[in-house]
């Protein structure tokens, strides 16, 4: 089976850069991946994105260099296993308030005994080689969303489970939960930056991966050098939104 790209970067003690997308537009998606990206997520979740448009889209990530995972739209295993069949190699759940709910999550990842994933790897398979069933339970992502107080609180026994690989960390909702404004960078010292860095730390103790949503090149290149291991510099939104209003703004400065 093919290795798990970001597992190996994390492992050799690197930072694995991650595109991310949320418009629905597997060209787009194409596109990310040939850019240089490890990996590029599909964001289900916040994007405008269905599950026939996310399938075609891991068909196009596929297709380049980076590895393709996708964020489900919340912890129910169906959206789950559907995802790794289609070909995900990876699964960001989010809002994920409790070791219990980790274990659910982690558990809609793995076949038995290790867990409850149904047989049917339609893509998966494809993607990652006819060795699919007896490799898969070590290969592929299961990463848990931190960005809730309960998710915070259970950090330590979230990470205990055996078959949760990491978290990631989403700091607009972090804020919120920890009453103050969203923010994708929240400042070191504030509520949810000290969270932030308290998931962290502790992720890193646990030697699982630690991941967090960055807005930009710069802040996913910080997040990086803290020790993060799954970082986005930007995406796809911001990059078409910037890109516009940097040329505009050109082209009515000449
Ligand atoms: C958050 O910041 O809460 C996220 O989920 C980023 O997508
Ligand atoms: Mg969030």
């Amino acid at each position: 089976m093919r290795p798990n790209r970001v597992r190996e970067i994390a492992r050799a003690g690197g930072a694995a850069m991650n595109g991310w997308c949320g418009i629905p537009a597997p060209y787009a998606a194409e596109l990310l991946g040939h850019a240089g990206y490890d990996c590029v997520t599909v964001d289900m979740q916040h994007g405008l994105i269905g599950f026939e448009t996310a399938a075609a889209m891991l068909q196009a990530i596929s297709a380049t260099p980076a590895q393709p995972l996708l964020r489900v739209r919340s912890n129910d295993p169906g959206l789950v296993m559907q995802a790794l069949d289609a070909g995900a190699y990876g699964v960001i759940c989010p809002l994920v308030n409790s070791a219990e709910e980790a274990r659910r999550f982690s558990e809609a990842c793995r076949y038995g005994p290790r867990g409850g994933r149904s047989f049917g790897p339609a893509r998966g398979m494809l993607y990652g080689g006819p060795d699919y069933f007896d490799r898969a339970n070590d290969e592929v992502l299961a990463l848990a969303m931190i960005e809730t107080r309960g998710g915070v609180a259970e950090i330590d026994a979230i990470l205990a489970l055996p078959e949760i690989d990491g978290v990631f960390v989403g700091p607009n909702d972090l804020c919120i939960e920890m009453g103050e404004r969203p923010s994708s960078e929240p400042e070191a010292g504030t509520r949810a930056g000290t969270a932030i860095a308290h998931v962290l730390a502790r992720s890193r103790a646990a030697g699982k991966i630690a991941g967090i949503f960055c807005s930009d090149g710069p802040a996913a290149g910080r997040r990086a050098k803290e020790g993060f291991q799954l970082v986005n510099p930007g995406y796809d939104v911001g990059f078409l939104a910037g890109g516009a209003r940097a040329n505009l703004a050109a082209a009515r400065n000449v």
